[in-house]
């Protein structure tokens, strides 16, 4: 499968908007996958697949999550936006055959990161915060700094995304806390 076929399999799951920032989510991971040296094929699928469960109802990834024995039950307990990753993984694996792992790990931590996230999942992580079209606040800094280190970049976007969520009084994930927490104790060694 290569970067083509994954777009015609991904477009009719997304809406337009969608869509166009998937294709600048995969320009983006594609700069920083040769900065990083991860392979440029993976990339492709990792960023081109990361948001096909977004607009797939939420009865219908309640319902994976609830019967799938290797999907986190504790995911039902946080916000929907959470979903889409780890059931994104789960469809690309069983109804797309895409099965390296690393790609399906990319795609399934996309949204919340992880403790030990591998190079393609910071890569993914990282293009998906950071994409031209983002607008959040402080992008720009978290951009100055992702393409100075990848790392640095991925601790940057957690802690607005934490900052983000506890402004609003939102709870947040615990592998957020675990990705942030990770990458804060590797960077001051
Ligand atoms: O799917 P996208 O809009 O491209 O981006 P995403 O997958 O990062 O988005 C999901 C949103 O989820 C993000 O803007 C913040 C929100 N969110 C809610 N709870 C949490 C969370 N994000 C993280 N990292 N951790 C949470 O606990
Ligand atoms: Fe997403
Ligand atoms: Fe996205």
């Amino acid at each position: 499968m290569d970067l083509n076929d994954a777009l015609e399999i991904v477009r009719p799951h997304l809406k337009t908007q969608r869509y166009e920032h998937t294709v600048r989510v995969v320009d983006t991971a594609v700069k920083l996958a040769k900065q990083n040296d991860v392979d440029q094929h993976q990339t492709e699928l990792a960023a081109a697949f990361h948001d096909i469960a977004k607009y797939h109802p939420k009865e219908e990834m309640e319902r994976t999550i609830s019967s799938e024995p290797k999907l986190p039950k504790d995911l039902l307990e946080y916000h929907h936006e959470l979903w889409h990753g780890p059931v994104g993984a789960y469809v690309i694996e069983n109804k797309y055959g895409i099965n390296d792992e690393q790609i399906l790990n990319a795609i399934r931590y996309h949204t919340t990161g992880r403790a030990h996230m591998g190079t393609l999942e910071k890569v993914v992580f990282l293009a998906d915060y950071i994409e031209p079209g983002r607008k959040f606040p402080g992008v720009d800094e978290v951009r100055e700094s992702a393409w100075k280190d990848l790392n640095q970049g991925c601790r940057h976007a957690l802690k607005n995304t934490i900052n983000f969520l506890m402004s609003k009084k939102q709870p947040i994930y615990p592998d957020t806390f675990q990705a942030y927490n990770d990458l804060t104790r590797y960077l001051n060694n």
